[in-house]
């Protein structure tokens, strides 16, 4: 035991755990920064994705973005395009107002939310009137909410990852595109308001969309394809179209309880089980198991009051849990050493 000391492992042991624990909980906070907070949504740092159909022969979108930062308008009939928000939507309500500034057309409009890249998304997409196109097949009028799952190669090309059916083809295309729900509701009206609503958590989301009072679109889709991810304007070949207003609200999360302390409380008795296990086979007084098991009930306590305090992500909180863990394990291997030394020696 002398020699631990004078060897200066415990220190280290220490040293590296802390360094270990803070790191997570660094990485955690940094994560948690990365997610929408509350109030007015600022488009400042919104960047455009834009796909190319060659064969459309449509130009480029164009964003503009108001002088107040907190709308944008998507002015070009253009082909499809993505403006895409810096943050991620988890377990928040984002909502706004949208409308057509132009009388002419009749294409589509919609949100994109959980986007993982320009190839991997949800869509909600509303398109004004049905139209059959021989090229890219038929887009019938109404509301879609669909699953984009097209293969990314990292760069943005023209025809991928999409071409010009993909996108457009209300029943989707096998291996691209996944339709989840068509709701042949009224087309847009040109210079109208709607107000959108999306609530977003992870496995289950709820959209509304309203004309005034009257709700046009009201459902709730449970669906773990994607659980978190960034939110952006959807525009498919119709220009003059306003996104404004948009702000954001925290959700009380589902299951929240679970979520904060099932990965403390399942550490928590991993780490008696094997503590009780390391005393028997080592031959420690149970003396110790009662002191670790003690210690080690605090420390998840933290952890999980450290993550409810911050808003740290699940998967952050699952981390934290194994730092501690790690910790926990590291001092009980060096106890079992400590306790077995002296003994081993007489
Ligand atoms: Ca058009």
């Amino acid at each position: 035991m002398k020699g631990t000391f004078e060897s200066g492992l415990f220190p280290r042991v220490v040293t590296v755990c802390a360094i270990a624990f803070f790191a997570v909980l660094f990485c955690g906070c940094r994560e948690k920064s990365k997610r929408f907070g509350e109030g007015p949504v600022d488009l400042t740092k919104w960047t455009a994705i834009n796909y190319s159909y060659p064969a459309n022969k449509q130009p480029t979108a164009n964003w503009v973005i108001s002088e107040d930062k907190l709308s944008v308008t998507q002015e070009v009939n253009a082909d499809p395009s993505i403006f895409l928000s810096d943050r991620n939507l988890l377990d928040t309500s984002i909502s706004g107002t949208w409308l057509v500034n132009s009388s002419s057309d009749d294409d589509f409009m919609g949100f994109v939310f959980a986007y993982q890249d320009p190839g991997r998304f949800y869509l909600f997409d509303w398109k004004g009137k049905t139209q059959a196109d021989l090229d890219v097949g038929r887009a019938e009028q109404g509301m879609c909410v669909k699953i984009v799952t097209a293969p990314y190669s990292g760069k943005l090309e023209p025809g991928k990852p999409f071409d010009g059916k993909d996108l457009w083809h209300t029943q989707g295309v096998q291996g691209k595109v996944r339709l989840l729900d068509h709701e042949p509701t009224e087309g847009w009206k040109a210079h109208k308001p709607y107000h959108f609503r999306l609530d977003f958590r992870p496995g289950n989301f709820h959209i509304v969309v309203k004309d005034g009072d009257r709700v046009i679109y009201n459902k709730t889709f449970q669906d773990a394809t994607y659980t978190s991810g960034r939110f952006g304007f959807y525009n498919f070949s119709q220009g003059g179209v306003a996104y404004r207003g948009f702000e954001t609200k925290k959700l009380p999360a589902e299951g929240v309880q679970w979520r904060v302390f099932g990965p403390p409380v399942v550490s928590f008795i991993t780490f008696v089980g094997i503590a009780f296990t390391i005393v028997m086979v080592f031959g420690i007084s149970l003396v110790w198991w009662g002191v670790l098991s003690l210690a080690a009930f605090v420390l998840f306590a933290v952890a999980a009051i450290v993550a409810l305090v911050l808003d740290l992500g699940f998967l952050w909180l699952i981390l934290l849990s194994l730092a501690v863990f790690a910790l926990l394990v590291l001092c009980l291997v060096f106890v079992a050493i400590c306790c077995r030394g002296p003994s081993a020696a007489g």
